[in-house]
């Protein structure tokens, strides 16, 4: 075997993954697929699970990409009912990202709005789209780096889980995060608006030292000094404050 090359490694299983994630789900795992995202939004059926042990097309926000190798990412897309009033989805997004965080442990945190960190690194992305089906849906596509190795990431922002020291079975962390998810979500629908109290715990964004990208080329930089009841982050400008609900969050000083 060539110096770096990536293991060997054992594909995902239908039953195994049924298995952890309970009876309330209908998993479908495809061996080789072009986007998670797309085949559950194709065909929004509640509590289906669609799973790629290769995702050949990965979709990121913005119309970016999302990359991963055969057999050492986790990439699937979950469909759920919205669970809140509509004047709550814009949140949703930040719980998914919370429940990853939490399935982890204590090692992971979210760079605004739910891009799953180690240190300054991004081993998790999250795409969540709505459907406008009857009833409407949630489609949230979560993509793992699991057991890349540095060779096998796209961008050197990226990191993997057992290159950061915390190797993890993909089945295991598949049942660990369908749990949360289930979890975090129903928590959230009972109490939307005290949500963000758990959310500012997780963040790695709090207080930091930021520049974001806007749309339109456009950037602000500032210290973020909350997010409110909505998920939208608040920045502190020399201009005076700022409240924002989209944008690439950059940061720009280590935290302290
Ligand atoms: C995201 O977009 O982070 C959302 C990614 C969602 C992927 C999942 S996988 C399952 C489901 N099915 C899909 O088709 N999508 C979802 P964004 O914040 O726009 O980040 C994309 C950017 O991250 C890219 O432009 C690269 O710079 C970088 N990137 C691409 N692949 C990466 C990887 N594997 N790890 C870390 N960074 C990556």
């Amino acid at each position: 075997m060539p110096v770096n090359a990536a293991p060997p490694r054992a594909p995902l299983d239908q039953l195994a993954l049924q298995a952890v994630a309970g009876p309330q789900w209908q998993v479908r795992l495809y061996a080789e697929a072009d986007s998670t995202n797309a085949l559950a939004i194709a065909d929004p059926v509640r509590h289906r699970v669609v799973v790629a042990d290769h995702q050949q097309a990965g979709r990121g926000r913005l119309d970016r990409e999302w990359v991963t190798p055969p057999g050492a990412a986790l990439t699937f897309s979950a469909v759920f009912d919205p669970v809140v009033d509509t004047e709550w989805w814009p949140v949703v997004p930040l719980v998914a990202g919370y429940a990853v965080t939490r399935a982890l442990g204590g090692f992971a945190r979210l760079k605004w709005p739910n891009d799953v960190m180690i240190g300054e690194q991004k081993v998790c992305g999250i795409l969540v789209e709505r459907v406008n089906s009857r009833p409407p849906m949630v489609v949230i596509g979560i993509g793992i780096n699991v057991d890349q190795t540095a060779d096998e990431l796209p961008v050197p922002t990226a990191t993997s889980l057992a290159l950061a020291g915390h190797p993890v079975d993909r089945t295991v962390l598949f049942g660990d995060v369908m749990r949360h998810l289930r979890v975090s979500l129903g928590e959230f629908a009972q109490h939307p608006n005290t949500f963000m109290n758990q959310y500012r715990g997780s963040s790695a964004t709090l207080d930091r030292d930021v520049r974001v990208d806007l749309p339109g080329d456009r950037s602000v930089e500032g210290r973020v000094s909350d997010f409110d009841d909505h998920g939208r982050m608040v920045l502190e400008t020399p201009e005076g404050p700022l409240t924002l609900s989209a944008g690439d969050v950059v940061h720009v000083r280590p935290p302290g």
